[in-house]
């Protein structure tokens, strides 16, 4: 398996970097995010996308070792930006179902003292599907990443099978509404209305919400419309390397 070799390489030849997409508070237009999305420069060919190597790494356990990179290059570039002055931005980290252990505790409570930041800069995105299963053990561990003070975001929302009424006892703070409900805004019924239930649903729930994939005027519109609190999408921001990112922080 090529891939899999070249990615245990990858992070020794340093192929490995992170871009960071913002989500931005809709009333005030307000940077309010950025989400951390990792980034693979293969010697030979280039980008290869997360799509693609992600269930590799997943598949082959390499998934620990690259996730506690990108843990460790997020909590670093925090450190430095309070080094810096610069004004700090909340990262939101995507975790994979299988980095959902014990040891991922000790390990980001070590990375925060280490680094020395305040818990709240940092977001831990987890897919819905990690909850479908209502693994106890899954759900019992993003309790105690919550009683320490990060923040949890359900990615993907609306794509799983969690009934609606189970969201009360999740251990979560905000709902990322995939963007495939998005990407047919406003004209679709049925994903305007899927939409709506989402916002209604977190506003019941006290939960926060980024609608992602926002490419479009008019999506923006329908959501600001409907007091949707967040948004990120090649509309407002790509995803863009840190320096670019830092550029628009010193602004
Ligand atoms: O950045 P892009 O849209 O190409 O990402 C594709 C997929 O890879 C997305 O589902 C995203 O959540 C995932 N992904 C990106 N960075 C990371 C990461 O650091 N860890 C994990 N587990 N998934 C990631
Ligand atoms: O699964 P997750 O939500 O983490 O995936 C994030 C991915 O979505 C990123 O890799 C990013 O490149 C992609 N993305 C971000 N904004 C948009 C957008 O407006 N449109 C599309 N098609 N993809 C987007
Ligand atoms: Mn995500
Ligand atoms: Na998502």
């Amino acid at each position: 398996h090529h891939l899999e070799e070249d990615l245990r390489e990858a992070l020794h030849r340093g192929e490995l970097l992170l871009y960071f997409q913002p989500q931005f508070e809709l009333a005030s237009g307000k940077m309010q995010a950025a989400e951390v999305l990792l980034r693979w420069q293969h010697h030979e060919h280039g980008m290869v996308s997360p799509a693609k190597f992600i269930p590799v790494a997943e598949e082959t356990g390499l998934i620990h070792e690259i996730g506690d990179w990108v843990l460790e290059t997020a909590c670093a570039t925090l450190h430095a930006w309070l080094e810096r002055g610069i004004p700090p931005l909340r990262l939101a980290v995507n975790l994979s179902a299988r980095q959902l252990r014990p040891k991922l505790i000790s390990r980001v409570l070590e990375l925060v003292g280490q680094y020395q930041l305040p818990v709240h800069l940092l977001e831990l995105e987890i897919t819905e599907s990690v909850l479908i299963q209502d693994d106890a053990k899954a759900l019992a561990l993003l309790e105690s990443l919550r009683a320490a003070g990060f923040a949890i975001a359900l990615d993907d929302f609306g794509t799983g099978y969690s009934a609606l009424s189970y969201l009360r006892r999740l251990p979560i703070d905000t709902l990322k509404i995939d963007r495939s409900f998005v990407a047919d805004l406003p004209g679709c019924e049925q994903e305007a209305a899927m939409v709506l239930s989402i916002l209604r649903l977190a506003q019941t729930h006290g939960l926060s919400v980024v609608a992602e994939g926002v490419e479009t005027q008019a999506q923006l519109d329908f959501l600001r419309q409907h007091g949707c609190p967040a948004v990120q999408g090649f509309f407002l921001a790509r995803p863009m390397p840190l320096q670019d990112l830092e550029e628009l922080l010193l602004r």
